[in-house]
């Protein structure tokens, strides 16, 4: 398969400093020989940059670095349609307020192919915020709201050209929902599957019944992975670290499973922040899920861990 790495070092979604060295963080762990190495052809368009920007003031006064946030959803949006033409782009987070941009690309790819667009959310949080309901200001809380077209965004963050059907979107391993998402995510039609389905029915469950209604619409399918869906345990290198996640078997299980259904047409993984990693260890085991993804058994994964190092 051809697919298209980006690197998209962006970091003012989120509360605190560091996401922007993830790009690195997931190359230096070895994601890009690991892509090749399952016969991928593998083109890496290292770090982007946002289009230039200006001050943008918002009403909402815990809102912070609107303008640089939306520069880089603007442009990634741009990226995401532009290199989905050709190829699966994969995009190296950066803190998840980047899904806005690369998300709402993929809608209006899918929308010119005629076709539906899923997305499969695998995050603790929901990221269901609008501009007026955040409390933190934290960006990175609002993305799945913009892509699926609520509105209190205009003027803000560039206007969506294809949104999302919120029935098309499923989240998986949430644990952490801030009142105002509740409400607006009650009637939204999104599937939300709180950690307690898991524990109830298993994953692979909850992803099958998913998986069968993108095969039924023959859809294209965006997976966004926070690495706080992970387990904080296996994975402490996010600023946003919440109890109770999947573990490394739940994980790698979701990612064979995708892989199995041919469906994914693009990724993103998001959130790393390597200034709160353990030796590289959450930054491993990101790219460990995404080689999972693109058909990597874990059963086949390396004896030994040649991250890091040169070869
Ligand atoms: N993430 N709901 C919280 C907030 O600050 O709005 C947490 C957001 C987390 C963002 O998961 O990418
Ligand atoms: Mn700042
Ligand atoms: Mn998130
Ligand atoms: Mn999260």
């Amino acid at each position: 398969m051809d697919v298209t790495l980006v690197g998209v070092p962006i970091q003012t979604g989120a509360g605190r400093l560091g996401c922007e060295m993830g790009p690195s963080a997931l190359r230096i762990a070895g994601l890009p020989d690991a892509l090749r190495d399952l016969g991928h052809r593998v083109t890496d368009l290292g770090n982007v940059a946002p289009r230039p920007f200006a001050d943008m003031p918002h009403p909402n006064a815990a809102v912070h670095h609107l303008a640089e946030t939306a520069a880089w959803i603007e442009t990634l949006s741009e990226i995401a349609y532009r290199e989905s033409a050709s190829a699966m782009p994969i995009f190296l987070g950066g803190d998840h307020a980047l899904s806005a941009g690369t998300v709402a690309g993929m809608a209006r790819r899918a929308q010119e192919k005629g076709k539906p667009l899923f997305v499969l959310w695998l995050d603790a949080h929901t990221d269901f915020h609008t501009l007026e309901s955040t409390v933190s200001g934290n960006l990175h809380g609002t993305p799945v709201a913009y892509f699926t077209g609520r509105p209190g965004f205009d003027g803000y963050y560039p206007p969506l050209l294809a949104s999302v059907d919120p029935t098309r979107v499923t989240m998986i391993g949430i644990r952490s929902v801030d009142p105002a998402e509740r409400q607006a995510l009650k009637g939204s039609g999104v599937t939300v599957h709180d950690m307690r389905m898991i524990d109830e029915h298993g994953v692979a469950v909850l992803l099958r019944d998913f998986l069968s209604r993108v095969e039924a619409a023959n859809g294209l399918l965006h997976v966004s992975l926070d690495v706080d869906f992970l387990d904080p345990g296996i994975a402490p290198a996010v600023g946003t670290t919440v109890p109770g996640g999947a573990t490394f078997r739940e994980a790698h299980l979701v990612m064979e499973m995708l892989h199995d259904s041919g469906f994914v047409t693009s990724l993103d993984l998001v959130e790393l922040n390597p200034f709160l990693d353990e030796r590289g260890r959450t930054a491993t085991l990101m790219a460990d899920l995404a080689a999972s993804l693109m058909g990597r058994q874990v059963m086949d994964r390396p004896t030994q861990d040649f991250s890091g190092s040169f070869r």
